[in-house]
């Protein structure tokens, strides 16, 4: 762990701490002088590897960084953590975070992303701590689905395309809800997808740089996808997590959406990521027949396979972030050409060196 700032007093709970956002945001919350504590999930194989910088010994004296084994369904666990640290700021980022693995365990969404919010509210408001604790809810441009209008700000309606984005939605009028009905300061951050180094193997960025980097070094022959035309509005999670803090600095409560403004169809993002690696990708076909050759060779690299295709798909993702530059000060830094090409050489490099080192 890098040298302790100064203890500027305050204590931050962060549930999700084990995830892209969690990580990130631990890190800047520690280096603010903050005492965070975090929930992990208990698993079967090592689930920290995302925080394995910052985790202090349970014994070490003055601990700006600990860790309580808990879950977002069970409110007693819950309950007993939030007591336990009394924290000024909670930031609510634990969820089954994957779309399509919604549509395959919709109950358990609700009741982890859905539930699980209500949980922590509740257990605000059973500990008395209605004056003293702030929350952030991890509400996401899910929400707006099927598409009403563009670019989406804070007043566009919702409608959500999945059982993630239903319990997201409960998750966020009951956080509205709190805020009104009993003065907690709840805010929920609108965010569009953000993306890093750190981001799950799963969601579709990593998993086209991954792909990109292996095929580079012979490691995968193709790369299979779903829906290449749906289109995002990704920015850095390293910048996104400043936002969250800046919403729970603010004297008065409210919901804000985090974006870049640009948005980017997932071929465009798989071209970049070949692109970075030294290989230029032709399309030929339509549809599922729908291909990507190196145009160098001829070799398919890409084919589409429908079993990642959703149920419902939600295609258009634009934001509009013009109330958090006006009121919080925000703004993204990272475009979305730079975030691209910063996530494909990280990947090349972690498995050039697991290499050598597999060699050596
Ligand atoms: P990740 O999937 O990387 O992290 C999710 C975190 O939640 C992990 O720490 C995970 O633990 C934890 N978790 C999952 N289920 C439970 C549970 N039942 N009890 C306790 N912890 C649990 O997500 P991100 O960091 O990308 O996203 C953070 C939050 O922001 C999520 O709520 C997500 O839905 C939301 N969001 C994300 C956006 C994005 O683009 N990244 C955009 C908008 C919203 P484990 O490590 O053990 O799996
Ligand atoms: P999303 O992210 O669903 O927007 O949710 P994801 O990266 O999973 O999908 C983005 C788009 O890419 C299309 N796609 C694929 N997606 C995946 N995962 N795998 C594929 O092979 C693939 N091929 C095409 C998808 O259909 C989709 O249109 C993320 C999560 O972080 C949520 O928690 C968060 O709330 C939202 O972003 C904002």
């Amino acid at each position: 762990m890098t040298p302790k700032a100064p203890s500027n007093g305050k204590i931050a709970l962060i549930t999700g701490v084990t995830g892209q956002d969690g990580a990130y945001l631990a890190d800047l919350l520690i280096e603010k002088g903050y005492t965070v504590h975090g929930i992990k999930r208990r698993s079967s194989s090592f689930n920290t590897g995302r925080i394995e910088h910052i985790y202090q010994h349970p014994h070490e004296t003055d601990p700006r960084f600990i860790l309580h084994y808990g879950d977002m369904t069970d409110s007693t666990n819950l309950i007993r953590i939030v007591q336990s640290c009394q924290p000024d700021e909670i930031y609510n980022l634990a969820a089954q975070s994957h779309v399509q693995v919604s549509f395959e365990t919709p109950e358990y969404t609700a009741n982890a992303d859905a539930i699980g919010a209500l949980r922590l509210l509740e257990a605000i408001r059973i500990l008395g701590l209605e004056k003293k604790t702030r929350f952030y809810q991890a509400s996401t441009s899910e929400l707006y689905g099927l598409v009403q209008e563009v670019p989406q700000s804070e007043k566009t309606p919702f409608y959500p395309r999945s059982p993630y984005a239903a319990a997201k939605l409960y998750a966020y009028w009951i956080v509205v809800n709190y805020r009104e009905a009993y003065g907690i300061h709840a805010s929920n951050g609108i965010l569009f997808n953000h993306e890093s180094p750190l981001r799950g193997e799963t969601f579709v960025t990593r998993k086209i740089t991954r792909a990109a980097a292996a095929i580079k070094l012979g490691r995968q022959g193709k790369l299979f996808l779903g829906n290449l035309d749906a289109k995002r509005d990704w920015g850095h999670a390293r910048e996104y997590v400043r936002g969250m803090w800046l919403m729970l600095q603010q004297e008065v409560a409210d919901d804000y959406v985090l974006a870049t403004g640009e948005t980017t169809p997932v071929r465009t993002f798989v071209e970049w990521a070949f692109e970075d690696v030294g290989i230029a990708l032709e399309w030929k076909g339509e549809g599922v027949e729908e291909k990507g050759y190196d145009k160098a060779t001829g070799n398919v690299l890409v084919e589409v396979d429908p079993r990642y295709f959703r149920p419902t798909e939600v295609e258009l993702l634009i934001g509009n972030p013009a109330k958090a530059h006006a009121k919080l000060g925000w703004k993204h830094e990272t475009s979305v050409r730079e975030l691209a090409r910063e996530m494909v050489l990280e990947d090349l490099r972690v498995m050039q060196t697991s290499a050598i080192m597999k060699e050596a």
